[in-house]
């Protein structure tokens, strides 16, 4: 558990990052299907409902709610995720219902950054994460860029290196330049 800065946009991209997103939808689900029977039963669901905080107010202050009243809001969620009503989840239905849900909650969120507390494994605490990941390349590589200024120099690159991808991009646009 890790208490994390969320805004709307931050959400949004991530579940733009198909690639991301996707890696991140499997392997959560993997990791509730505790039986690996390809499918989540509504026991291994429950995991995951907890883990969308519905119930949480602000600052990530649990709220007092009727145990009742959850489990039939754990019952209907569970229903949306099971979309032929087969009484299982599969990763179809779970990729497909995440997505809507998450955009769902971006756009409740908008521009208003809120604290909430994430466990470590949950698909928000990845959101943050890429956002931080991309927050520091950019850093690091905009430094990098300042520290060269205009003195060009050689550098052994890696082919699926984000300066390598950097290279390439100037390169089409001087051939763009010159077509
Ligand atoms: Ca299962
Ligand atoms: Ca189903």
């Amino acid at each position: 558990m890790s208490v994390e800065v969320l805004d709307g946009a931050t959400i949004f991209d991530f579940v733009e990052d198909k690639e991301a997103f996707e890696g991140s939808v499997h392997d959560r689900f993997a990791r509730l299907d505790t039986d690996h029977d390809g499918v989540l039963s509504y026991a291994e669901m429950v995991r995951e409902l907890q883990s969308l905080r519905i119930f949480e107010t602000h600052f990530g202050v649990d709220v007092e709610t009727d145990p009742h009243e959850i489990a039939i809001a754990y019952r209907a969620l569970f229903g949306r995720f099971d979309r032929d009503s087969n009484g299982a989840v599969d990763l179809e239905e779970f990729k497909a219902e995440t997505k809507q849900m998450m955009l769902a909650m971006a756009n409740g969120l908008g521009f208003l950054p809120i604290q909430m507390v994430l466990e470590e494994d949950s698909l928000l605490k990845k959101a943050v994460d890429l956002e931080e990941f991309k927050a520091e390349t950019k850093q690091m590589m905009l430094a990098m860029a300042n520290g060269l200024g205009f003195l060009p120099i050689q550098m052994v690159l890696e082919e699926d290196s984000l300066l390598k991808k950097a290279v390439e991009l100037e390169s089409a646009k001087v051939a763009g330049a010159a077509a």
